[in-house]
Parts: C-alpha cells; structure tokens; sequence
C-alpha cells in the first residue's frame, strides 16, 4: 500500500471516529498523520523497512504502528472492526454538501438515519428540521444538496461532456483578449468518463474572459467566479472549470491541469531529480517550492517542459503514469493513430435487426463521410430482442448486399458494404449459426449478450471457445459493460487475449462512449502479443459514425499506432486480412 493509500484510510479513520462521536484530538490525530503522510517526500514503504517513522512529525506511536500494519499487511484490522460497527450507508450522508461527521451522528443517534434513502424520506416528512440544532433551513440546504448530488455529481459519458465543452472552447478561442486556450483535465487525456470539464486560458485580460465565460449560453448555474478561475454548471449537469493564466505561465498550467495526477507527481520527482521545481506556475532553478520569476526556466510550450525533463512530448491522451516516462526517455513512445486514418467500420447494425437504417440509406451516409467500407453485422437469431437474424434471413440479407454493391460497382462508387453478422456466442461458447453460414460470410464479430452472471472461469471458457472458431474474425465489446449503467461480466481478460493472439482472432474496440470495451488499460498487453484491434462504431444510426473518432481516442489512450488497427486497412489489404484466420489465399 502507497502513502496516498494509507493517507485515506487514516482520513476516513478519523471520520468514522468523529461519527462514533469520539475525543477531537484523536480525530484529529488521524487527519494530521494523514497529511504528514501526503507531504512525504520518499516512498513510504521505505520509511517503514527502515523504521524511521518515529522522525516524522505529527506521528504518535499508535500511528507509527498502525502505519506499520498497513504498509506491509496491507490491511488493518482497527479500521476494519471500526468500520464494521457502523452502518455502511453512514459514509455516504458525508457525500452531502453542508452535511459535516457532527451532523450525521446526530440524524443517525436520533432519527436512526443510516442512509441516503432514510435522510431523504426524513427531510420530507420534516422530522429532520424538528431536532436540535437542525431547523427548516438545514432540513432544506441538505434537501438541496441531495438533489444536486444526484443530478450533478456524478461523472459523464466522454460524448456528453465534449458536446457542451467543443462550443465552450470555440467561444473562447474567439474571444479578442484570449491568447491561448484548451481543453485540460480528463477530457483532453481522452478518458472513457468525465468528471468535470477543465480548460485553460491565456490572456492579458483575466476578468472580462471569465465573465464572457460564465455567460455562454449552456452555462446553467455559476458555482465560483473570481479573478483567474470560474466554476459553472453547464447543460446536461456538467460542472467546467475555468483557469486564466498570463502566456508565460500558460504551458505550465496547462500541463498541470491536464494531469493526470498520477503523471504530474513524477514529472515533479523529475525536475526534483534535476534541481528544479515544477508546479502549475513554472518550471524553476530552485530547491523548494517557490514562484519567483527571475528562477524561471524558459518554456513556450509543453514540449520545452518534456524536453527540459530528459524527455520526448507525452501526448496528453498517455500521461496516466502508465509505462509512458520509461518510453519518453528513450524517444520510444508510438506514433499514435489519428481517427481520420480510419476506413470504415467492421461492427454495426442496420434496418434488418435494432438499427435505424436501411442497407440504402446507410451506404449513401458512409459514402457520403467519405469512408471506403462498412460491414452490416446485425444480429443473430437468439438475441431475439434486437430482432436477431435467422439464417435464412441472413442469406437474404447476403444477396441484398451483393446487389447494392454492384450497382456501386457499376457507378463507379468507391464505397463497398461487406456482409457479416454479430453472431450471439451462447452457452459453452457455442455460436449462433453454423460454421456453413458463418462461412459465407465476410465479416463476422462475435459477442456475448445472455447468461452474464456466470462465473469468471465459465465466461472466460465460453469466450476463448468462440474466438477458436475459425470464422470468426473478432471478438465484439469483451466485458459487456455499460460505462456507469452496467457493471462488466466477469472474465479473464488476459487469458482471452492470449487465446486471441494463438488464434490470430482480432479484439473490437467498441467506440460507442457506453462502452469503450476492450479498456484501453488492456491494448498495451494486447499489443505486445501482436493482437490487431478494430475500432467498431457498433453503428445503431448512422450518426454514430461519428463514434469512430471518441474510440481512436481511447486506442490513442492504449497506445495504439496505425499499424495496430485492422480498419485503417484499404479494402483490398482488408479483404486479404479477412482472408488468412480462414486459411484463404487472395
Ligand atoms: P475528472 O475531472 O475527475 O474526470 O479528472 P481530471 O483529471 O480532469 O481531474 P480534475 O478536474 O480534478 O483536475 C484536473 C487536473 O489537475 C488533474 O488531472 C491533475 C491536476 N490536479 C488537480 N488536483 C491535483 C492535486 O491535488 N495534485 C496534483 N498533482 N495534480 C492535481
Ligand atoms: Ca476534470
Ligand atoms: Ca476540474
Ligand atoms: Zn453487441
């Protein structure tokens, strides 16, 4: 366990003391030792092998030695029997702005309130506002709060948050007095889901930009506005955050509030390394903490930063400390895909099972956004309610594309629809159609949609099974999560690459932002067992085709690399790949 680690539990030691309404200094304690912690500027697990804790301030001995239990058992029973005596719902009225531990104890020793539930219920019916201390008006800010928690604080699909964050960058890049503007934050690192937005700003003019800012026409609510920063809500409950910096500092800022926070922590232990400091303000020839100007290293842009750090631009999208400093150093990091070298998509749906549009409409968008392919894989007969295919529709549905893409042929269109089907992988990782039928296909995904609760090692068998079928090109979204609606079933990732990788079977990566499945933590392995990707709209409508940019994001995120992706292939290098998992010479 790291520092951070064992810096909350102690925290959340002392709230959950506070909350069992014990002794103020020994909750206290706890959040002293918890920051000491943080300001540490070793690894903690060196500290405790060498047993120098006791020269840590603000460390008691009872701290030391629960400290001890942590870092080299990884757990520690105090916190746990401490936490086993309280309801667990408890923790969760502290997530309640305004609602402090003092409060919470008091909702829970009178009204026995142990929840979110309970509290809601409680203020409704007014008890809350009866009890000493309390009143109409705390009854009322905590109803409040709980709306706004429900409705706001929350995270957001990457989709949403770019629709309200591309025109809110667009208006500021138009404003006279904003030199350099960007995104920041998770959305410029292309994260899967967004907490809040972020952007940073240059300019010699901080308050006219914030207060052109926090009067856009999506800006719902202002929640702080002051002299360099503003916070508001925008459509969709979105919360964005506004940094104004002068040009000189706006690299630095910018690098800093694009994070993660993971990457800046050993970006900083570089420039310590190297007798500097970096912080949000400067890079500085100093030892300690400081944001004198005349110690400033001279930095235009992110790249001078990298470079002054012994290393080669980190492209914001790979700054999760995720291998990205050990390849920097070496000049080895990838040339990561643009989404624009994409072709065409291998996974999507038409008229004929859940999607939207007919064969005809479909080739005439895709055409038309200038892609070269687009294979049709709707569903097979047991994902009955997605209007599944059954084989005999499939044949039809065969010689209809084979019709259309004749008189495209005919016109002189470059633009092809490639047969296939999403064929549903069932119980013990028997597939949907036979191997006749998946055979006269030219594209065929393979995906789960029944039987999820079962165990890790049934779905991991189930799926290896179906990506050993010789037809099946690819394996469709690979843990079947929903992002923030539906947890992923359970299966061993890993064992599933391998198997994909000794079978020459590609992996999906589904772009729909409810999805981004395969994770992009996982494309590194992946990769590196010479496992292709496919970035697949899982087209429902045509508009999703704009889906393809979001998962170049995500394989942008996975490190992914042109050559790594199936479909930035032309289509006749494509039909060739088809071709060779089946053993066919083209
Ligand atoms: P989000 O908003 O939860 O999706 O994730 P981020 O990464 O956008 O986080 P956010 O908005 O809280 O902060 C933006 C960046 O600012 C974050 O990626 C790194 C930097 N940052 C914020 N707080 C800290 C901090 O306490 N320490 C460090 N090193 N960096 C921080
Ligand atoms: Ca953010
Ligand atoms: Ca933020
Ligand atoms: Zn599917």
């Amino acid at each position: 366990m790291n520092k951070d680690q064992v810096a909350d539990i102690l925290t959340e030691i002392g709230v959950l003391l506070e909350l069992k309404g014990e002794n103020p200094f020994k909750t206290r304690a706890y959040q002293n030792g918890a920051r000491a912690l943080e300001g540490l500027s070793e690894p903690l697990e060196k500290v405790v092998s060498e047993e120098r804790l006791d020269t840590i301030p603000g460390l008691g001995a009872a701290l030391q030695q629960k400290i001890t239990e942590l870092v080299t058992t990884g757990r520690l029973l105090y916190y746990e029997e401490l936490k086993a005596s309280l309801p667990a719902g408890l923790l969760t009225l502290l997530e309640i702005p305004g609602l402090g531990p003092k409060k919470a104890k008091v909702l829970y020793e009178k009204l026995g309130i142990s929840d979110l539930v309970l509290l809601k219920a409680a203020c409704e019916s007014g008890s809350v506002a009866e009890l000493a201390g309390f009143g109409k008006k705390t009854q009322d800010n905590i109803l409040k709060g709980m709306e706004f928690r429900e409705k706001y604080a929350s995270r957001h699909q990457l989709h949403h948050a770019l629709a309200v964050a591309e025109p809110l960058l667009q208006a500021l890049r138009d404003h006279p007095d904003v030199s350099r503007c960007s995104t920041a934050g998770s959305l410029r690192r292309s994260k899967e889901v967004i907490g809040d937005i972020d952007f940073v700003v240059s300019s010699k003019n901080p308050n006219s930009v914030i207060a052109y800012f926090v009067q856009q026409p999506t800006v719902l609510n202002i929640l702080a506005q002051g002299d360099t920063k503003a916070s508001v809500i925008v459509s969709g409950g979105i919360q964005a955050d506004l940094r104004v910096v002068s040009d000189s500092e706006f690299p630095f800022a910018l690098a800093y509030f694009t994070g993660s926070k993971e990457h800046n922590i050993v970006m900083r232990q570089r420039a310590i390394a190297r007798g500097l400091r970096l912080n949000e303000y400067g890079l500085f020839r100093s030892s300690e903490e400081t944001r004198d100007p005349n110690l400033l290293e001279n930095c235009q842009t992110e790249d001078d930063i990298y470079q002054k750090l012994g290393l080669t631009y980190v492209p914001p999208e790979l700054r999760e400390d995720h291998g990205e400093f050990a390849a920097a150093e070496k000049g080895d990091l990838p040339r990561l895909i643009e989404w624009t070298e994409l072709k065409g998509s291998l996974h999507n749906h038409s008229t004929w099972s859940d999607g939207r549009q007919s064969l005809e409409e479909i080739v005439e968008s895709m055409n038309e956004l200038g892609m070269s392919y687009w294979a049709v894989t709707d569903h097979s007969k047991a994902s009955f309610q997605a209007h599944g295919l059954t084989s005999e529709r499939v044949r039809e549905q065969i010689i209809a594309i084979r019709e259309i893409n004749l008189k495209l042929q005919s016109e002189g269109i470059d633009f092809q629809l490639l047969t296939g089907s999403e064929v549903d992988i069932l119980g013990e990782g028997r597939l949907d159609f036979d191997d006749d039928l998946l055979a006269e296909l030219e594209v065929v995904v393979a995906s789960i949609h029944s039987g999820f609760t079962a165990s890790e090692s049934e779905m991991t068998r189930r799926i290896i099974a179906a990506v050993e079928n010789p037809f099946v090109h690819m394996l469709g979204h690979m843990t079947g999560r929903l992002l923030l609606e539906r947890e992923p079933y359970k299966v061993d990732q890993h064992a599933v690459i391998d198997a994909c990788a000794a079978t020459g079977t590609w992996i999906e990566l589904n772009a729909s932002p409810f999805r981004f499945d395969m994770d992009w933590r996982l494309w590194q392995y992946a990769k590196s067992k010479g496992v292709k990707c496919v970035i697949n709209c899982d087209a429902h409508r045509v508009e999703h085709a704009g889906f393809l940019r979001l998962g170049a994001g995500i394989a942008r995120k996975g490190w992914l690399s042109k050559q790594d992706v199936i479909n930035t292939l032309p289509l006749h290098e494509l039909r060739r790949e088809l071709g060779k998992k089946r053993g066919q010479e083209i």
